[in-house]
């Protein structure tokens, strides 16, 4: 039988991501492997979820056009969560290494860490990774998505996994469904979760916590609406980190 490491023992392995490595560590000690992803548009309520959410969190799921950017930063470190951009970078190496680096956001000057289709081919990974890189940066690829009728399956999502493998230095995971991955360097994020199963109108799938990170061996949940629309968002928060956390634990027990 195979053991499970736990997140602080797969923080201390030494090909590691140094921004995986950050991020598993964070996990550890906040006991949290909850990503809020805060879809709100003005950027005034993103800081303030931002402040109230921030010791429930491992990570802050952002779109960059609803940012006040400096005070973002502040409050991650106040707080010990990672940013993420969820840019969803497509294009071709040159091109989305300007979009990374220049444009209105900026966003390799604020961003832990952005995702990218891998659609285009390596190209895109080596040109996100050419700005992100020498600043520390990393980057999930889009594996899957919980969206229903996705095309990201089968020899799409190994090939996904290839290209990770082979760009481990600055790629340190991938939003996916369920554990894709065996190296426990990879994390692996997971989008679509409340706490029913069920969707919305316009495709999105929901799983459990439990289900993604136990049944799935996925590493990290996703959530938006099912805590930005609850009455109490902290109690909210609350409750999915700590649904997450037991589930990590039981998974370890295993
Ligand atoms: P929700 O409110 O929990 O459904 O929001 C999910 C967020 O994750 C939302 O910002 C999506 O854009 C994002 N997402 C997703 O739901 N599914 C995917 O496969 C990817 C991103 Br990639």
């Amino acid at each position: 039988q195979k053991m499970e490491l736990s997140y602080a023992d797969r923080a201390k392995l030494p090909h590691i991501h140094p921004l995986a490595s950050r991020l598993l560590m964070i996990m550890e000690e906040k006991q949290s492997n909850l990503c809020v992803s805060a879809d709100v548009t003005s950027s005034e309520e993103l800081l303030q979820l931002a402040d109230s959410l921030g010791p429930s969190i491992c990570m802050l799921k952002t779109h960059a056009d609803i940012l006040k950017v400096g005070k973002l930063q502040a409050l991650a470190e106040k707080h010990n969560f990672l940013i993420f951009e969820d840019r969803k970078f497509a294009d071709i190496g040159n091109t989305v290494k300007h979009q990374y680096e220049d444009g209105l956001y900026k966003i390799s000057s604020w961003s832990h860490i952005v995702n990218a289709h891998a659609v285009p081919g390596p190209g895109v990974v080596k040109g996100l990774s050419a700005v992100g890189k020498p600043l520390g940066r990393g980057c999930l690829l889009i594996a899957q998505m919980s969206s229903s009728g996705s095309l990201a399956t089968g020899e799409y999502t190994k090939a996904v996994v290839q290209m990770a493998e082979e760009h481990s230095d600055f790629v340190l995971g991938f939003i996916c469904g369920s554990k894709i991955s065996t190296r426990p360097e990879f994390i692996h994020m997971t989008p679509g979760v409340q706490m029913q199963t069920g969707g919305d109108v316009l495709g999105q799938q929901y799983t459990t916590p439990e289900d993604v990170l136990l049944s799935k061996g996925s590493d990290a949940i996703i959530v938006g609406r099912g805590i930005l629309e609850a009455p109490d968002r902290f109690k909210a928060a609350e409750l999915y980190r700590k649904s997450g956390w037991e589930a990590y634990t039981k998974r370890l027990g295993q």
